[in-house]
């Protein structure tokens, strides 16, 4: 008798998403993956995944994907490869890796990477490869900058509320994230407090997303205007007595400071400058007041500015006025980072990272590819790179200098993929990669509290590797790589971090798939004390040397940080729309995208339709554009064409575009990316994705 296939098999979502969804992976009779579904058992996930990953055989069976390791034929970026065996591939790399050493010493290679997958194996062991041969370190700036430092100048520590006690909350503020798009999750306990004890639930942002429409109430702000609103609403709790004296006296650093520095934030001061009527700042901050039981669920959106650390700083500073910190169901939360605590030297091989390797920022990489001397940290040219996870021609600002720099003749690029990305397309060899079902690997949650085991559950076709492969193999081709990671397979690598963390083993982990690692009740709502040394949350923090995650080991700070506001406060460091650039451009999250994932799949392209703009109509009468025109939008950086679409429901001035499409996808196969700067932002870097000042003509 043969035996049955599995109809069913646990795994984690692996994208780049705070949710870390728990799931259940359905196969049909031929043992292929038919179906995958938010694990019930999982009490974050709760039976609840996004329409994107629930369809995923689209994407592990699409038959775009690349299979065969290749070289390129033609001129940098024209497309044209040839199949090799890996192991010509691999052997060139290593002969090229070394030649760039040689020639130019080891920092001239950069391994690139980001969180395409964030399984901490396949992600992460790419540092090891880094850390042994001493290669350019990497300056993450992509993402979390702005709003891990902005929480952690007031709290001390990235960690919060359990996420789970949104359903027991009696109000929600749900701050610059469109979580009904980015981590659907949050919406699920968000709603089921609304059904269960009628909680309210309310959306600041700057576009009536799918999430402002499921509020009771919502806040149209302009972009990078969340500081003024979060001190409109402080003025208010001050001034009709719902600021909670006694928690302040106890847990803040300075409340009397604050109270008298707020006494000119009036609702009238905020609404000029959100755009905002004040009548709408009076009731929020009234509702927010009386409710002790509300939770602030921040977001990222409203940090990708240039005075985003002081929005996040602000917004978060307003749970310790009203003391809502004290409850359950209260506070407020954007990440648990700093929970997990993991032992990750197998992977990393951290013991021998050297802080004086530079770290290049990785949204400069158009500065520092086009030999820009500053972005390159006085250190040689980058002659070679290896990119895993990540496809910054799309996704990373500053398009047309990242182009410019991914076509030098003089650059060696590896890029290990899935699908051929507009980097793959730009590099000297493509790697094909597995995709999450086909590997081993381990996650933990950034937007809840559990570590999750994702098992390989399929076999991959015939060609793909898991990146931690590719990492070993150049790791023997490069002299003098040696570490006892580089021994290990992902389960030996997943069972070693766990028994060194002090979290069992993975054959525990197989047992139980995930482990809640919920800090106690005292401890989530800092009863016991904030993470800062004083045990206060802090509302006057010391930018130069705040206790963020990002802090480059450098001692570096970015940006014009000696003018940040020393207490929460509007500052006006964002790009502001000119006579020139009369529009202030956000660059909003798809749906059915991720980034630039899933942008390859048919349904994510049907449901998106086309790259739009969005404006209002009286915006875009001024400048005679109809709707559904074409149109051409831009400003010093370039400019991209696309159609515009007029809506009632952003602010005047603000135009909105959502999603990273496909470059090819815009007529003139320029990006979104095209019209972002990637200057670093105050005090620790990061890219103001959503912070640009446009023209929009029609075309
Ligand atoms: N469907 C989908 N899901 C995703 C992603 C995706 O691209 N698509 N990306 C993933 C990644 S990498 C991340 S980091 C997370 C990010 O997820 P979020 O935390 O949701 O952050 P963003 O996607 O940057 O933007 C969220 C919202 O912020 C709003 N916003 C922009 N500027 C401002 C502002 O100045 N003030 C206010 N109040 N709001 C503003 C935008 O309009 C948008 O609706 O989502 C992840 N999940
Ligand atoms: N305009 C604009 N630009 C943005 C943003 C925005 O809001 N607006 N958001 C920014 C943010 S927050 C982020 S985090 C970045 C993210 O941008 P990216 O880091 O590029 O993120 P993704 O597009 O999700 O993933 C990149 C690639 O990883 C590949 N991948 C997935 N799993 C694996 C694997 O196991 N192995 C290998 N080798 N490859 C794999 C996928 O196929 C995908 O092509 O984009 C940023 N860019
Ligand atoms: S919501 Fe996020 S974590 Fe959950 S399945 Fe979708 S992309 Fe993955
Ligand atoms: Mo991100």
């Amino acid at each position: 008798m043969t035996q049955q296939p599995p109809k069913s098999t646990f795994s984690a979502c692996p994208h780049d998403c705070p949710s870390t969804c728990a799931l259940d992976v359905h196969f049909d009779a031929d043992g292929k993956v038919k179906r995958v579904n938010g694990a019930k058992d999982n009490a974050y996930t709760a039976g609840v995944v996004c329409a994107k990953v629930a369809r995923y055989a689209e994407r592990l069976y699409h038959p775009d994907r690349l299979l065969k390791p290749m070289r390129r034929t033609g001129p940098k970026g024209e497309g044209r490869f040839e199949e090799i065996s890996w192991d010509s591939a691999l052997d060139l790399i290593g002969e090229k890796f070394l030649e760039a050493e040689r020639a130019f010493g080891a920092q001239s290679v950069w391994p690139y990477h980001y969180a395409g997958t964030m399984g901490l194996v396949q992600r992460d062991s790419i540092h090891r490869l880094r850390h042994t041969k001493g290669y350019s370190r990497q300056f993450d700036t992509f993402c979390t900058n702005m709003a891990w430092t902005g929480y952690v100048a007031g709290t001390g520590k990235l960690a919060g509320p359990d996420p789970r006690e949104m359903a027991v909350s009696d109000q929600i503020v749900i701050w610059g994230t469109n979580a009904v798009a980015t981590q659907v999750n949050v919406m699920t306990h968000a709603i089921s407090a609304r059904k269960t004890r009628g909680a309210r639930i309310i959306v600041v942002d700057v576009y009536r997303t799918e999430t402002m429409k499921q509020a009771d109430i919502g806040l149209i702000v302009k972009p990078g205007t969340d500081a003024a609103l979060a001190c409109g609403i402080m003025h208010v709790l001050f001034r009709d007595g719902f600021a909670d004296r006694d928690y302040l006296e106890r847990y803040t650093d300075c409340p009397a400071e604050l109270e008298a520095h707020l006494e000119t934030r009036t609702p009238e001061w905020a609404a000029k400058i959100t755009g905002l009527d004040a009548r709408q700042i009076e009731e929020a901050a009234t509702l927010i007041g009386s409710v002790k039981k509300t939770y602030f669920r921040l977001g990222y959106g409203f940090t990708r500015s240039r005075n985003g650390v002081v929005g996040m700083h602000a917004a978060s500073s307003i749970a310790a006025v009203t003391g809502a910190w004290q409850y359950e169901g209260g506070g407020a939360f954007h990440n648990n980072g700093a929970i997990y605590q993991l032992n990750k030297e197998m992977i990393e091989a951290t013991s021998l990272k050297d802080t004086t390797v530079r770290a290049l920022d990785q949204s400069l990489v158009g500065r520092i590819l086009t030999g820009d001397e500053a972005a390159l940290l006085g250190g040689p040219q980058v002659k070679a790179m290896l990119i895993q996870n990540t496809n910054p021609v799309s996704v990373a600002p500053e398009q047309e200098l990242v182009k410019k720099g991914f076509a030098r003749e003089d650059l060696f690029t590896v890029v290990h993929e899935q699908f051929m990305t507009e980097t793959a397309a730009m590099a000297d060899i493509v790697l094909p990669a597995t995709m999450f079902l086909e590997h081993d690997d381990i996650y933990k949650g950034g937007g809840h509290q559990y570590i999750i085991l994702g098992p390989k559950a399929v076999e991959p076709p015939v060609g793909p590797k898991e990146n931690m492969f590719v990492i070993n193999e150049i790791a023997k081709r490069v002299d003098g790589a040696s570490h006892h990671g580089y021994d290990m397979g992902a389960r030996d690598q997943i069972d070693w971090m766990l028994r060194e963390s002090g979290y069992g083993t993975l054959a525990d982990l197989e047992m139980s798939k995930w482990i809640d690692l919920q800090p106690d009740f005292e401890t989530a709502h800092y009863l016991t004390g904030f993470g800062h040394s004083d045990g206060r949350f802090h509302f006057r923090p010391n930018w130069g040397a705040s206790p963020s995650p990002n802090r480059p080991d450098s001692g570096a700070v970015f940006g014009a940080w000696q003018s940040m506001p020393e207490l929460p406060d509007q500052w006006d460091s964002i790009e502001l729309a000119d006579g020139q650039h009369p529009f202030r451009l956000v660059t909003a999250p798809a749906r059915s995208f991720l980034n630039s994932t899933f942008n390859e799949t048919r349904s994510s392209r049907a449901k998106e339709g086309r790259p739009e703009v969005w404006l209002r109509p009286d915006d875009a009468a001024r400048f005679g554009i109809e709707d559904g025109a074409r149109v051409t939008m831009g400003n010093r950086r370039g400019a991209v064409t696309l159609h515009a679409r007029l809506v009632e429901t952003v602010a005047r001035g603000t135009v909105i575009s959502e999603g990273v499409w496909p470059n090819d996808a815009f007529d003139d196969g320029r990006g979104i990316n095209t019209l972002t700067g990637a200057d670093p932002v105050a005090p620790y870097g990061g890219a103001a994705f959503h912070d640009t000042a446009v023209w929009v003509r029609a075309s």
